[in-house]
C-alpha cells in the first residue's frame, strides 16, 4: 500500500469526487505511477447509476490514513523457532543488541517472547548432569552448538534420548545416552553393542581413525571437553525455558495513535508485531514509532482538511486538483496544485489528460462526463463555465452517449426517491426554527420529478401533521426543490400557514404553492419568513 498513492475526493462523496478520483488514477497509472482511487463514504444513487452505466467498480472505502504499525520501516525481522537452541538465541540477542526475541512455532506463528533474563535464570539452574532428561533438544542443535562435523554414521533425527555419559559409564551398564570423549581408542567394533545415540569427540584435530565396522554416529568438535559441555548445555531448545509470561503484541493493522500510549506504559522494551495470519512481521522498540512511512495522497474535488480523510495531517499530499475556493490548507512540503475556476474537477482532469498526451478510455470518459453533468446540473447551474460545456461535448464524442438524454437519466437516478418512505422524504433534511413567537419546521428535498413526488402528497401531509402534533409546531413547510426548473413546490401545514402567503406573496391552494426561482432554504426562505414572523 505504501508505494501506492491514494486518490480521493471529499467526504459524503458526490459524483464528481468519485468519478474524478477514478479518472485521475487511471491517467496516473497510464503514465507509470502506482495510484488507487478511494472513496471517503457511501456512493450515492446518482454516482451508482454512472458507475453501473459505464461498468466500473466503485472505489474501496478509505476511513483513515493514520499510519499503522505495519507502516514502520525500521524494526527487526529476526525470529527464532521454539526448537532452536539457546546458543542460537544468545548469538542473535548479542548480535542485534536486543533483550528479547520472538519465538515462533513450526508454522511461523508467534509463540512467545524470549527474554535474555529467562536464559540467565535457566542457565543458573541447569546442570550438565541429566541435561537431556530435564531439557529436550534435538541432535542437530548439539551438532551446531559444538560447531562440529559428522565423521561417522548418520545423525539421528528428533529429540535426544538418554543423557550425557562417559564411555566408561555406558560400558558399566548405564543406560543409553550421548557420549562425550577425548578418547578415540575405545571406540571399536563393540561400541554398537551399547545404546549410544551419539558420540562427541573433542580434539584439536580431526581424528585420523578408520571407524570401519562402527555404525554409531560420531561427531568431531575442535572444542576441549569443558567448552564442549558448556556448549552442549546451550544446545537445549528454547522451548525448554519459555515461561508463560504475558507480553504485549501488536498487529500490523493497529493504528500507531491507538497503541503508542500502551507501549510507553509497558515495561517491555521490544514489541512483536504479527500480521493478519498471526505470523511475526517484525519487532519494534518505542524509538521506532517515529520512523513511519506516511501515506502518499492526491486530493481531488476538495482542499479543506475538514472535508478530507481522517488523519490527513499525517499523510503526504502530493497534489491537489480542485475547482473550489481554497481554504485553510497547510502542508509541510511543496506540492502540485491544479486549480481552475470551472464547474467540475473532471473538466480540469480532461485538460491533464490532454497535457499528458494520453487518450481517455471510453468508460472513463463516461464517468468524467457524468461528473460534469452532475456538478453543473446539465449546464443549468450558475457555476457552469464555457470550458465545462466544451469538455462535456468532447467527452460526449468519446462515449457516444447523448448529453441531454444521459444527463437527465443520471440526475433522475440521483434524485430517485425509491426505497424512501414519506417519513424519510420529510425528515431527510428537516430543520427546526424559532421565529418570533412561532415554532416552525422547514424540510427540503431536491428532485427532478416534483410531480412524481406530489403524487404522494397525502402521505407526506400525514407525516407532517404527525410532526406538528408531536412537537407543537405552528407551521411545517416542506420545500420540494426542482433542480432543473429552478424553483420549489411547497406544502405548508399548521395554524400559521398564512405566514408563508405573506412572506412570498402567494396563495396556498390545497396547502401548496410554486415558488419560482426559490431554491435555497438558507438564502431565500429563512430570512424572508423570519422577517414576517417577527413583525
Ligand atoms: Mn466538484
Amino acid at each position: 500500500m505504501k508505494n501506492t498513492t491514494l486518490i480521493f475526493g471529499h467526504k459524503n462523496p458526490d459524483t464528481d469526487s468519485i468519478c474524478s478520483s477514478i479518472a485521475y488514477s487511471a491517467l496516473k497509472n497510464k503514465i507509470g505511477k502506482h495510484t488507487k482511487p478511494m472513496r471517503l463514504g457511501d456512493i450515492n444513487k446518482e454516482t451508482e447509476f454512472a458507475l453501473n452505466h459505464f461498468n466500473i467498480d466503485a472505489p474501496e472505502l478509505l476511513t483513515t490514513v493514520h499510519p499503522c504499525i505495519g507502516d514502520i520501516k525500521t524494526g527487526n525481522k529476526t525470529v527464532i523457532k521454539d526448537t532452536d537452541s539457546i546458543k542460537t538465541a544468545m548469538e542473535i540477542l548479542t548480535r542485534e543488541n536486543y533483550s528479547s526475541l520472538p519465538i515462533v512455532n513450526k508454522d511461523n506463528k508467534l509463540e512467545s517472547m524470549l527474554h535474555i533474563s529467562q536464559i540467565a535464570n535457566a542457565y543458573l539452574e541447569m546442570s550438565t548432569k541429566n541435561i537431556f532428561d530435564n531439557h529436550c533438544t534435538d541432535y542437530s542443535n548439539v551438532l551446531n552448538s559444538l560447531n562440529s562435523t559428522l565423521i561417522n554414521g548418520e545423525l539421528p533425527c528428533g529429540k535426544i534420548s538418554g543423557d550425557l555419559r562417559s564411555l566408561r559409564e555406558i560400558k558399566l551398564g548405564q543406560n543409553n545416552g550421548v557420549v562425550v570423549t577425548t578418547d578415540t581408542e575405545r571406540i571399536d567394533e563393540h561400541t554398537d553393542k551399547y545404546n549410544i545415540s551419539l558420540i562427541v569427540i573433542c580434539s584439536k584435530n580431526k581424528p585420523n581413525i578408520d571407524f570401519k565396522g562402527v555404525n554409531t554416529p560420531i561427531v568431531h568438535t575442535e572444542y576441549g571437553i569443558f567448552k564442549a559441555f558448556k556448549y552442549i548445555s546451550q544446545s537445549v531448545s528454547v522451548r525448554n525455558i519459555l515461561s508463560n509470561n504475558t507480553f504485549l503484541q501488536l498487529r500490523t493493522r493497529d493504528y500507531i495513535r491507538d497503541v503508542q500510549a500502551m507501549m510507553r506504559e509497558s515495561d517491555q522494551s521490544n514489541f512483536p508485531i504479527v500480521n493478519a495470519n498471526g505470523e511475526v512481521h517484525s519487532t519494534i522498540r518505542i524509538k521506532h514509532l517515529s520512523d513511519v512511512v506516511s501515506n502518499n495522497v492526491i486530493l481531488v474535488d476538495h482542499n479543506e482538511r475538514g472535508q478530507s480523510v481522517d488523519g490527513i495531517e499525517t499523510a503526504k499530499v502530493l497534489e491537489i486538483v480542485d475547482h473550489h475556493k481554497f481554504g485553510d490548507f497547510e502542508t509541510n512540503e511543496p506540492l502540485m496544485i491544479r486549480a481552475e475556476a470551472v464547474g467540475c474537477t473532471s473538466t480540469i482532469i480532461y485538460r491533464l489528460y490532454k497535457e499528458a498526451g494520453i487518450e481517455i478510455d471510453k468508460n472513463i470518459a463516461g464517468l468524467m462526463l457524468s461528473a460534469i453533468l452532475s456538478d453543473t446540473l446539465i449546464f443549468k447551474s450558475p457555476t457552469t463555465t464555457k470550458r465545462d460545456v466544451e469538455v462535456a461535448k468532447e467527452l460526449e464524442k468519446i462515449t457516444g452517449v447523448d448529453i441531454d438524454k444521459y444527463g437527465m437519466d443520471l440526475l433522475v437516478a440521483g434524485a430517485s426517491l425509491e426505497d424512501m418512505n414519506a417519513e424519510d422524504v420529510i425528515t431527510m433534511d428537516m430543520k427546526k426554527f424559532s421565529m418570533g413567537n412561532y415554532k416552525i419546521a422547514l424540510g427540503q428535498i431536491n428532485t427532478v420529478d416534483v410531480n412524481g413526488l406530489m403524487k404522494h402528497k397525502t402521505d407526506l401531509e400525514k407525516v407532517m401533521q404527525k410532526h406538528i402534533d408531536v412537537n407543537n409546531y405552528d407551521m411545517f413547510m416542506m420545500v420540494i426543490t426542482d433542480i432543473l426548473n429552478k424553483g420549489s413546490k411547497i406544502i405548508v401545514l399548521g395554524n400559521s400557514a398564512h405566514l408563508v402567503e405573506t412572506a412570498f406573496g402567494v396563495q396556498l391552494e390545497d396547502n401548496t404553492a410554486w415558488l419560482k426561482g426559490v431554491v435555497s432554504r438558507k438564502k431565500q426562505i429563512v430570512p424572508v419568513l423570519m422577517q414576517v414572523a417577527q413583525s
